[in-house]
């Protein structure tokens, strides 16, 4: 393969370099693995193969010359919609079980069994007390914050049948859903119901299916990954602007680097807690090194760059480069995101992989458990690991890019509120005004189909030129870390309304808001600015982008997102063309149903074109400039 050919894969000199790198020495990327699976299955990508019971598996023809029907007479409109609740629930699934999981991590800190954790914002506590009724006189921070938990983790089941969350929604927003029977009752509920639905023979109404579809969405965002955010702000402290470094030449030629990639920040932050004492700084000296530097990837990343100056080596297509970098003692995983691959490119290099989480296990990599419980002992034991595995790195394969770049991240709500001088009203006369035409959620993931980082930074540099505002997470907000749009001095690249706000509060036009599971942050600025003005979500200049995504989870958010009322393109094809009635529903009657729909689009200017031709409709309908 020539370097032109490599040069289609990435935006990023740093991939680039590595990715030319890795041919060089014969090992293999998810690009090469990508090229291999061409051309994919014309079934699977239409969304018309069924295997959910064992009659199949069945698929429809799509071009009509075969069969129209699966054994049990499911047609392409039911097998579509049933694979698309699955990945839905999926999905929700995901992002909600990493919710119940800070949840319990929150119980553990609050009842004394996991003392290594403690309460980092009791404001923040304070304020969730408030709203969820927990009394809060003359009670312990603990006590208060062991009841908020276990009205969490009620919320996972269905005791109540609804959610404290549902409070924040605007009531035009809650009406629609009341009125369509998608209010979310319990997170686990909606999973259930979902795999419930799509066995065989129970549900075979495409819209019926779609609806829960909504419904399963609804209990991520306004759910699970809302719990996910709030709490773990509470325990780990709510994210504050400051300064960060990204991309893979943040790692460093004499020092022990561990990345920590996955999900979950709970142990990450025992990690980056654990190298900062003298003990484990020393004994990285005594074998050579002179420090240790720890790394995100991917939105375990992300999560401890809102919260810590922690550097971030790079996003979802980077976790296999970072390997070939030669220089990364460990790569330490958790849930979500994480490539089977790594083991056995690690083998070729010195690489350990540590995996942590019972639920996600590698053959081929250590295992080192994380429990609460001990959760400091567990990172030390590997930090140690990784100092101990610094002498058997071979100097001479080291190559690690010297591309960084400095970004501006940790725009929690609060923060937003904050940099407003403590309300929403200044961005919102900046909409009324026009100085900024709207508000664009660009994130999601990477995915060969798109060249690597394209999607996202063209969609945003698009967007910011022409005084949209883009608030970003996941691995959208680390593609803009990496291109200099999270800085402060990116406010040149944008339009001249929005340059001049940005200039005058001194932040980026860009807006890094977290990982995967804020969006719900985002879904709060939705609602305020809805409240505010007195309409539903659907009225304002909304929109929500996933220029390159990939995940179950992505078709989940971009469940809820559209179900809140936000309009939403996707950068890559979703596998439900196989039914002309379920993508005309999702792309077309959904607008009339919940006021917004998703549109698909490769082409990040074009998706630019999209969101600026539906916010210019909004803005008439509201009467604004
Ligand atoms: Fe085939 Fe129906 Fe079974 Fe699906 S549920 S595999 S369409 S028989
Ligand atoms: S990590 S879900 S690749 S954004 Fe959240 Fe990135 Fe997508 Fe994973």
């Amino acid at each position: 393969m020539d370097k032109n050919e490599h040069a289609q894969k990435s935006i990023d000199p740093a991939s680039l370099a590595l990715i030319e790198r890795a041919a060089q020495e014969g090992k293999e990327l998810a690009w090469d693995r990508f090229k291999e699976q061409e051309p994919q299955c014309g079934f699977g990508l239409l969304g018309i193969c069924c295997r959910n019971c064992n009659m199949g598996p069945c698929r429809i023809d799509p071009f009509g010359n075969g069969p129209d029907k699966g054994v049990c007479g499911a047609d392409a409109d039911t097998i579509v919609a049933r694979n698309l609740l699955r990945t839905i629930a999926a999905g929700a699934a995901a992002h909600s079980d990493h919710g119940r999981d800070i949840v319990e991590t929150l119980l553990h800190a609050a009842t004394g069994e996991g003392a290594d954790y403690s309460i980092k914002d009791e404001a923040k506590l304070m304020a969730l007390a408030g709203e969820l009724n927990v009394p809060t006189e003359g009670r312990s921070s603990n006590d208060i914050a062991a009841d908020i938990a276990k009205k969490a983790i009620a919320e996972f089941g269905s005791e109540k049948g609804t959610f404290e969350f549902m409070a924040r929604v605007p009531q035009p927003r809650k009406d629609i859903w009341a009125s369509l029977n998608i209010l979310p009752r319990g997170i686990d509920r909606e999973v259930v119901e979902a795999m419930h639905r799509t066995h065989m023979g129970v549900d075979t109404d495409y819209v019926n299916l779609i609806l829960q579809g909504l419904r399963t969405g609804l209990s991520d965002g306004w759910g699970g990954s809302m719990w996910a955010t709030e709490l773990s702000d509470v325990l780990f402290g709510t994210p504050k602007p400051h300064k960060g470094v990204s991309n893979l030449g943040v790692l460093k030629e004499d020092e022990v680097n561990i990345i920590v990639h996955g999900h979950e920040p709970t142990l990450s932050e025992m990690i980056v807690q654990a190298v900062r004492e003298p003990e484990m700084i020393e004994l990285a000296r005594s074998k050579g090194a002179k420090g240790i530097t720890v790394a995100g990837m991917c939105c375990t990343g992300n999560e401890i760059l809102m919260r810590h100056d922690v550097p971030i080596a790079g996003n979802f297509l980077q976790q296999e480069l970072a390997i070939v970098t030669g220089a990364v003692e460990a790569m330490v995983v958790d849930v979500q995101c994480i490539m089977p691959a790594l083991t056995g490119l690690a083998e070729c290099y010195h690489t350990k992989i540590i995996s942590t989480s019972p639920k996600a296990k590698f053959p081929g990599a250590q295992h080192v458990p994380f429990s609460e419980e001990k959760a400091l002992e567990t990172a030390r034991e590997i930090v140690r690991i990784a100092i101990e595995n610094y002498p058997n790195r071979n100097k001479e394969k080291v190559f690690i890019p010297s591309e960084k770049m400095e970004f501006v991240a940790g725009f929690s709500v609060e923060a937003i509120l904050s940099a407003l001088g403590g309300s929403l009203n200044p961005l919102l006369d900046a909409i009324k005004a026009g100085t900024i035409k709207g508000i664009a959620a660009v994130v999601g993931c990477n995915n060969p189909k798109i060249q690597h980082d394209y999607g996202h930074i063209t969609l945003a540099e698009e967007l910011i030129k022409e005084d949209v505002l883009v608030v970003e997470t996941g691995c959208a907000a680390i593609a803009s870390a990496k291109a200099g749009l999270l800085l402060p001095e990116a406010a040149a690249k944008a339009g001249p309304g929005l340059r001049s706000i940005c200039e005058s509060l001194g932040i980026p036009p860009v807006l890094h808001m977290g990982s995967c599971v804020d969006i719900s942050r985002i879904l709060l600025v939705a609602a305020a600015a809805a409240n505010a003005l007195g309409v539903d979500i659907s009225d304002l200049p909304l929109a929500g982008a996933a220029p390159e995504w990939m995940s179950e989870k992505a078709v989940s958010i971009g469940a809820y997102v559209v179900a809140t009322g936000i309009f939403t393109v996707l950068g890559t094809v979703p596998p439900v063309l196989g039914s002309n009635n379920v993508a005309a529903l999702l792309t077309q009657g959904a607008n009339d149903v919940v006021g917004a729909a998703f549109a698909v689009e490769g082409d990040p200017k074009k998706a630019a074109a999209l969101i600026l031709e539906h916010m210019k409709g909004k803005r008439a309908k509201l009467g604004l400039p």
